[in-house]
Formats: structure tokens, C-alpha cells, sequence
């Protein structure tokens, strides 16, 4: 599958529930909540290699790794962390990942393109689970 493209998100499930679960405090959960409800998602993909830049009004991630390979990332409220992407199937991508020092709840994400050309992101902390929902720009 490519994600390659411009995203624009659609819906969202459980965002403030997530950066509760990872600890964050109800100013910093809506200054985050309102910035992460307009998100610009920019994906380029080679094979197994993909890029993306996630870019909100005061955050902005980039990424790049190989399906397969770990990589240095960090936790949606912003610790250091390992990831190891694998493909679950042949268009869903999952990423544990473990943090690189000090103690949280266990995260992941999922990303995964829908049949009708959808992208859905999936995270979790701990037992929490926020989805959302992305369409091509
Ligand atoms: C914190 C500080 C900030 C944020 C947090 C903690 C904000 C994080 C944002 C995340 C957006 C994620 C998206 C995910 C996606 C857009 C805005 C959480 C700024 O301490 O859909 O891919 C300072």
C-alpha cells in the first residue's frame, strides 16, 4: 500500500482521553486538543521507507523510517522513544514503542489505509485508544 499524499483529518476519537492516560495536566491537554484538531499530515513513501511530517499550530513532527527497522521517535506528548513499525498486513502498519528512560503507560500506533482511500491512525496509552480519521487533501 502507498500512504503517500497530503492528509486532512476527519474525525478524531479520544484524543484528550490519550493525553490523559500519558499524564498531561487539563492546560496542557487543551491547548493540545485544540491545536491537534487541525492537523496538516504530509506522507511521502519509497517501498518500505516512509516519511511523515505532522505539522499543528505549536507542534510539528517529522519522522522517517523503514518498515521492519527501529527508530528513534517520541510519545505524542513529546518523550523519547523507541519504535519498531511492522507491517500487520500489506496496508496497516503497527509501531510499539518503548520509552527511553523513566516509567509510562505501554504506547502505539497504527496506521492503516482503508479500501476507500481513507487513512486511519490509531494510538494508544495504556488502555486507552484514540482513533482518527484521515482523507486525502
Ligand atoms: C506538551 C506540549 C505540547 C503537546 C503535548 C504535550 C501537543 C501535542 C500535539 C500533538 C498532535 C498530534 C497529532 C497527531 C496525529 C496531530 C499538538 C501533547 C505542545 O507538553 O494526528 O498524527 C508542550
Amino acid at each position: 500500500a502507498d500512504f503517500s499524499g497530503s492528509w486532512k483529518m476527519k474525525s478524531s476519537e479520544n484524543f484528550e482521553e490519550l493525553l490523559k492516560a500519558l499524564g498531561l495536566n487539563v492546560f496542557l491537554r487543551k491547548i493540545a486538543v485544540a491545536a491537534a484538531s487541525k492537523p496538516a499530515v504530509e506522507i511521502t513513501q519509497q517501498g518500505e521507507s516512509l516519511s511523515i511530517q505532522t505539522s499543528t499550530s505549536v507542534r510539528t513532527t517529522h519522522v522517517s523510517f523503514t518498515v521492519g527497522q527501529s527508530f528513534n521517535e517520541t510519545t505524542v506528548d513529546g518523550r523519547p522513544c523507541t519504535s519498531f513499525p511492522k507491517w500487520e498486513t500489506d496496508s496497516k502498519i503497527t509501531c510499539e514503542q518503548t520509552l527511553q528512560k523513566g516509567e509510562g503507560p505501554e504506547t502505539s500506533w497504527m496506521r492503516e489505509l482503508t479500501n476507500d482511500g481513507q487513512m486511519i491512525l490509531t494510538m494508544r496509552a495504556g488502555g486507552v485508544v484514540c482513533t482518527r480519521v484521515y482523507e486525502r487533501d
